[in-house]
Parts: C-alpha cells; structure tokens; sequence
C-alpha cells in the first residue's frame, strides 16, 4: 500500500491506495478550524493580518499530521505501507533555524512533533498563498531583473505577491536578525517531507516553479533570481528534485509511534496543484483540470512552456515531466461562503440556483465576484460589483445573486485562461466545490464542454499517494488509468442551446468599466 499525504489550505489528508487491487484502502482528513482550534485559524490561517499579510501558524500543520496519522492508523495497518508521498499549498513557507536538523534526527515517540520541533522556527508565522502584501518587493526584484519580462522568462511567472521570493524579501527586509538566524527556508511541502523523513527534504520542480527563484529551464535555483531577492540566500534554499523521487527510509518517530515499518521510503513532495494534475490522470497534455478548493485554479499539462501576457497565469514543472499551466483565483469558495452566509443559504441553494429557479445568462445581471482582493485579475476590492436590475443591484434576490456570483467566476475563468490556447474538450472538475452540481453544471455551460468528476474529490491527496508508488518504483501513467476514473454518473453536459459568448463580453466590458473607474 501507498500513503499520499496533502496539507492544503484548510486541511491535511491522507489516502491509502493498494495498487494490486485497484483501490482507495483509507481516506483520513484533520479540518484546520474544526479540528484544532486551539491555533484559533478556524479556516487554516491566522485572522487579522493587516495590509494583506495572510499568515499561518506552521505549528497547525504539524499538529494535524500527528493527529490524522493517529486516526488513519486505526483504520489501517501503517506497517503495510510501501512508501510516502504528498503534497502542500503552493507558495507557503516556513523557516528554521540550524538546530531543526538535529531536533529531527532526536525526534521521541513519547512527546509530539509541536513540542519537539516548534523551537526550530526562526519566524514564528508562515507567508500563505493569499498574502499579497509583497507588492514592493515585487517590484525591487523586477528592477534588478532589469524588468518583470526577464523573471517572467527566467522562472514561469512574472515577480508574484503570493510567490515565495518576494515574501523572502520582505522577512529579510523586516526582520534580518530572524532572517540571519534562518538555516533553511522550505515550502509547506519540504517542510512536511523533512519531518517524515527526519532530515532536510528537497523540493520538486512543480512547487520550485512556484518560487520565482527556480529557472523553469534549467531546473535549478537561478543565480541572478536569488540575488535579486535576499542576501545568502542560496545557502539556505533546499535541493531541488524531481517529485516521488526518493529521499530515504521513514524517521523513527512515525516507526514506533504510528507503526509504520522501518522501510517504509518517504518520496518529495510537490504542490498541491502539480499533485492534483497528478491525481486527476491529466499531466498528459488534452485535458484541463478545474479545482474548486478554497481558492479556485485552473491547470494542465502542456507540451512546452509558453507564458500569459497579461502576467497573471505561471507555469510550473508538471510531475509527469514537461510542464503545466496553472491560473489562480483567490476568491474561490471563500466568495461562495462568504454569499451564502451573507444570505443565510446552505450548499443546495447553490444547486437549486443554478439547476431549476434560475436561467443561464442570469437575465443579464452580472457580478464582478469578489468578496476580497483578487489576484486574477489584480483587484484590491472588498465587496462584489453588481450591474442589472435595481432590486439585484440593491442586493435582494439570493438565486439571483448565486446564479451572479458563479457566472461571474466562470466567465472571469474563462477570459483569464484564453491566452493557453487550448480547446477545451472535458472539464475535471475537482475540489470542495466540484460535488455541487449546479455549481458544475454551469462550468459545463460557460466553457460549453462537459464535466466529469472523480470518485475521490480530493484528488491532490490521490495525486500524491500515486507519487508514493512511484517513490516505490511504479510508473506512473498505468495508475493514473487504475485509479483516476470518473465516477458513475458524474458527466454533466452543458445545456443545449446555451451559449455564453455575449455574457462574456458584457463580463469583460463591466471588468474594464470598473478597471477604469478605479484609475
Ligand atoms: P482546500 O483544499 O483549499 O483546503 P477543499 O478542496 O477541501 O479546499 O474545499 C473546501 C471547500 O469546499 C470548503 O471551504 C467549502 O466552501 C467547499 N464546499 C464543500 N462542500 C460544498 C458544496 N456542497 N457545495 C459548494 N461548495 C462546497
Ligand atoms: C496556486 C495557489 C493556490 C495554492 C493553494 O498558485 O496559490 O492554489 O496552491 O491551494
């Protein structure tokens, strides 16, 4: 058997697969806020920052792999498993201090992994994907770069607020003494992949791209990047490597105190997108994965690396070797929680919506769906933007506004993803969200293509798991046939006789409007 493992944005999970069957053994999830809300991150990360600083307490993630080991134990016998893979929120990072190695080389069963390792962080808080507070180090690092063109070139993605390097930057910028005293800087997934193997973990090629230090080329930590981005940096990034390559045996601690066998291999992790792409059987370029997590992305599998002119899409190593595109939309469901809540609905108005009570083109009103800043496109906003009639533009009306909000997402999907240049034949849609079939239904009309879903939603997790039987020696593409299926009857086909052409239109003209309006 093989564990995947994914820490994302508001949960760490764990599948079991057995690839002599065929099958899913286990599936074991800690919530963030539910389960820990000792850490007061009721959704998996710290409330209250300022200026569009979103931080995480790391001390959460390793809490939450201590407990979903212990529950997944007494579902299955850890003993049997082959091989660890997994996979974290892109972008995050945590730093530790020189004694981090040691700590996990003397790691006892007997206390837990907060209390041992804790002491290692040399900044107490984790930078996550949703910061967008490093606009200028974003532009410092350009400058040196001699242009945003030249990182865009250089790394897959122009200097990016969320991406790793500019958040170095302002920790280094704000704090050089906790800067100084940093050994190591890792991803959530280097980070979690450390700690299972019990020494320092490389990072992989998929979430390396997420950086803005990596040359997308060459596969290596690009000189003229990370001198531009902090002084002796280069010291303290991790090795680089390909995702489920092996990084060695599993550390004692999870031995004794889980049960696993002492030769169990722990394989790099990648981000939780590349490990998605992974899991949903698509990193072969000719499909286009839509996942619906808390933030909602749009990527896939492309043969060569090509970049969006407009600066917000990246592409990234793709697990399956080659390349992936990827575009991140930062109000995914936290718009949809944020409209429900704000209406007192629950997840089957969404549905009603969308399927019975209201009809495509949403008799033409229409919403920039934001509830808070955007990074695709760049917006710093706090509350939608509402054009149609009075009563919807007055807020009344929840389907209305349901049927607006995801219109909205979709045709603003679709507008940023043109410059891919793929035609869309299939969706999979994947994600929290993806279970909600009017919320696909209307992903199959906006992008008029079908959707097909996976017996598994969390397919990153799956990814993951699959990139542990390759750490165990198994090729890839012939268990992404076994295992990344559509489910029974999940097709949703888009609705004849709809089409969203000119509700596109109207969309990109209402978003330039209001672009305007702003100056
Ligand atoms: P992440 O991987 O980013 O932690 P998930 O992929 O687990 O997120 O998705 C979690 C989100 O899915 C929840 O925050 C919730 O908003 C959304 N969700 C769960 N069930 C439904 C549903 N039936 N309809 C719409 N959204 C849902
Ligand atoms: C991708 C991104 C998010 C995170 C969290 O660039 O920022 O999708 O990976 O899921």
């Amino acid at each position: 058997m093989h564990l995947g493992i994914d820490s994302s944005t508001q949960s760490l999970s764990g599948v079991v697969v057995d690839v002599a069957s065929g099958s899913i053994v286990a599936e074991m999830s800690v919530n963030f806020g539910a389960d820990l809300p000792e850490y007061g991150s009721p959704n998996g990360f710290l409330p209250g920052g300022a200026d569009g600083e979103v931080h995480a307490d790391p001390r959460l993630w390793l809490a939450a792999l201590d407990r979903m080991l212990s529950g997944l134990g007494d579902l299955v016998d850890l003993s049997r498993i082959r091989a660890v893979s997994g996979s974290g929120q892109q972008h995050g990072s945590v730093y530790v201090d020189g004694t981090f190695a040691e700590r996990l080389e003397a790691l006892e069963p007997e206390a837990d992994l907060v209390a041992q390792l804790a002491g290692s962080l040399s900044r107490a808080t984790s930078p996550i994907w949703m910061d967008t507070s490093t606009g200028t180090q974003c532009r410092e690092i350009a400058a040196a770069m001699c242009g945003n063109a030249e990182v865009g070139k250089r790394s897959g993605s122009g200097a990016i607020e969320r991406f790793t390097g500019p958040q170095i930057r302002k920790f280094w910028q704000q704090d050089p003494d906790g800067y100084q005293r940093t050994s190591r800087v890792h991803l959530v997934s280097s980070f979690l992949c450390s700690v299972l193997a019990g020494k320092h973990a490389p990072i992989d090629f998929g979430d390396g791209a997420g950086m803005n230090l990596m040359n997308l080329a060459a596969r290596q930590w690009d000189h003229g990047l990370v001198d531009a981005t902090a002084p002796q940096l280069m010291v303290k990034l991790p090795e680089l490597a390909a995702a489920g390559s092996p990084v060695g045996a599993i550390a004692e601690y999870f031995v004794v105190k889980y049960g696993f066998s002492p030769d169990c291999q722990v394989g790099v992790f990648t981000g939780d997108n590349p490990a998605s792409l992974v899991g949903m059987g698509a990193t072969t370029p000719g499909q286009v994965v839509i996942s619906l997590g808390t933030s909602d992305t749009f990527f896939a599998g492309m043969d060569a690396a090509h970049t969006d002119p407009r600066g917000f899409g990246h592409v990234f190593g793709n697990p399956g070797g080659g390349y992936m595109c990827l575009v991140c939309f930062r109000n995914g469901s936290l718009a949809r929680e944020a409209l429900r809540d704000q209406y007192h609905l629950d997840w089957s108005a969404f549905e009603r919506s969308s399927l019975a009570h209201t009809e495509a083109g949403n008799q033409g009103n229409r919403m920039l769906p934001f509830f808070g800043p955007e990074i695709t496109p760049r917006l710093d906003i706090q509350q939608p933007v509402r054009r149609g009639s009075e009563a919807f533009e007055r807020g009344e009306e929840p389907l209305l506004q349901v049927r607006g909000l995801l219109e909205g997402q979709f045709l603003n999907m679709k507008h940023h993803t043109d410059w891919i240049g793929i035609k869309v034949d299939r969706i999979l849609l994947t994600g929290g969200a993806s279970r909600n079939d009017g919320i696909a239904q209307i992903v199959a009309d906006v992008f008029g293509a079908p959707v097909e879903r996976l017996a598994i939603a969390n397919s990153a997790a799956l990814g993951a798991a699959i990139l542990a039987a390759v750490t165990d020696g198994h090729a890839m593409e012939p268990l992404q046939s076994m295992f990344c299926q559509p489910a029974a009857d999940s097709r949703i086909d888009p609705t004849p006789g709809v089409n969203y052409g000119e509700a596109l239109a109207d969309y990109v003209s209402l978003l330039e409007e209001y672009r305007s309006s702003q100056g």
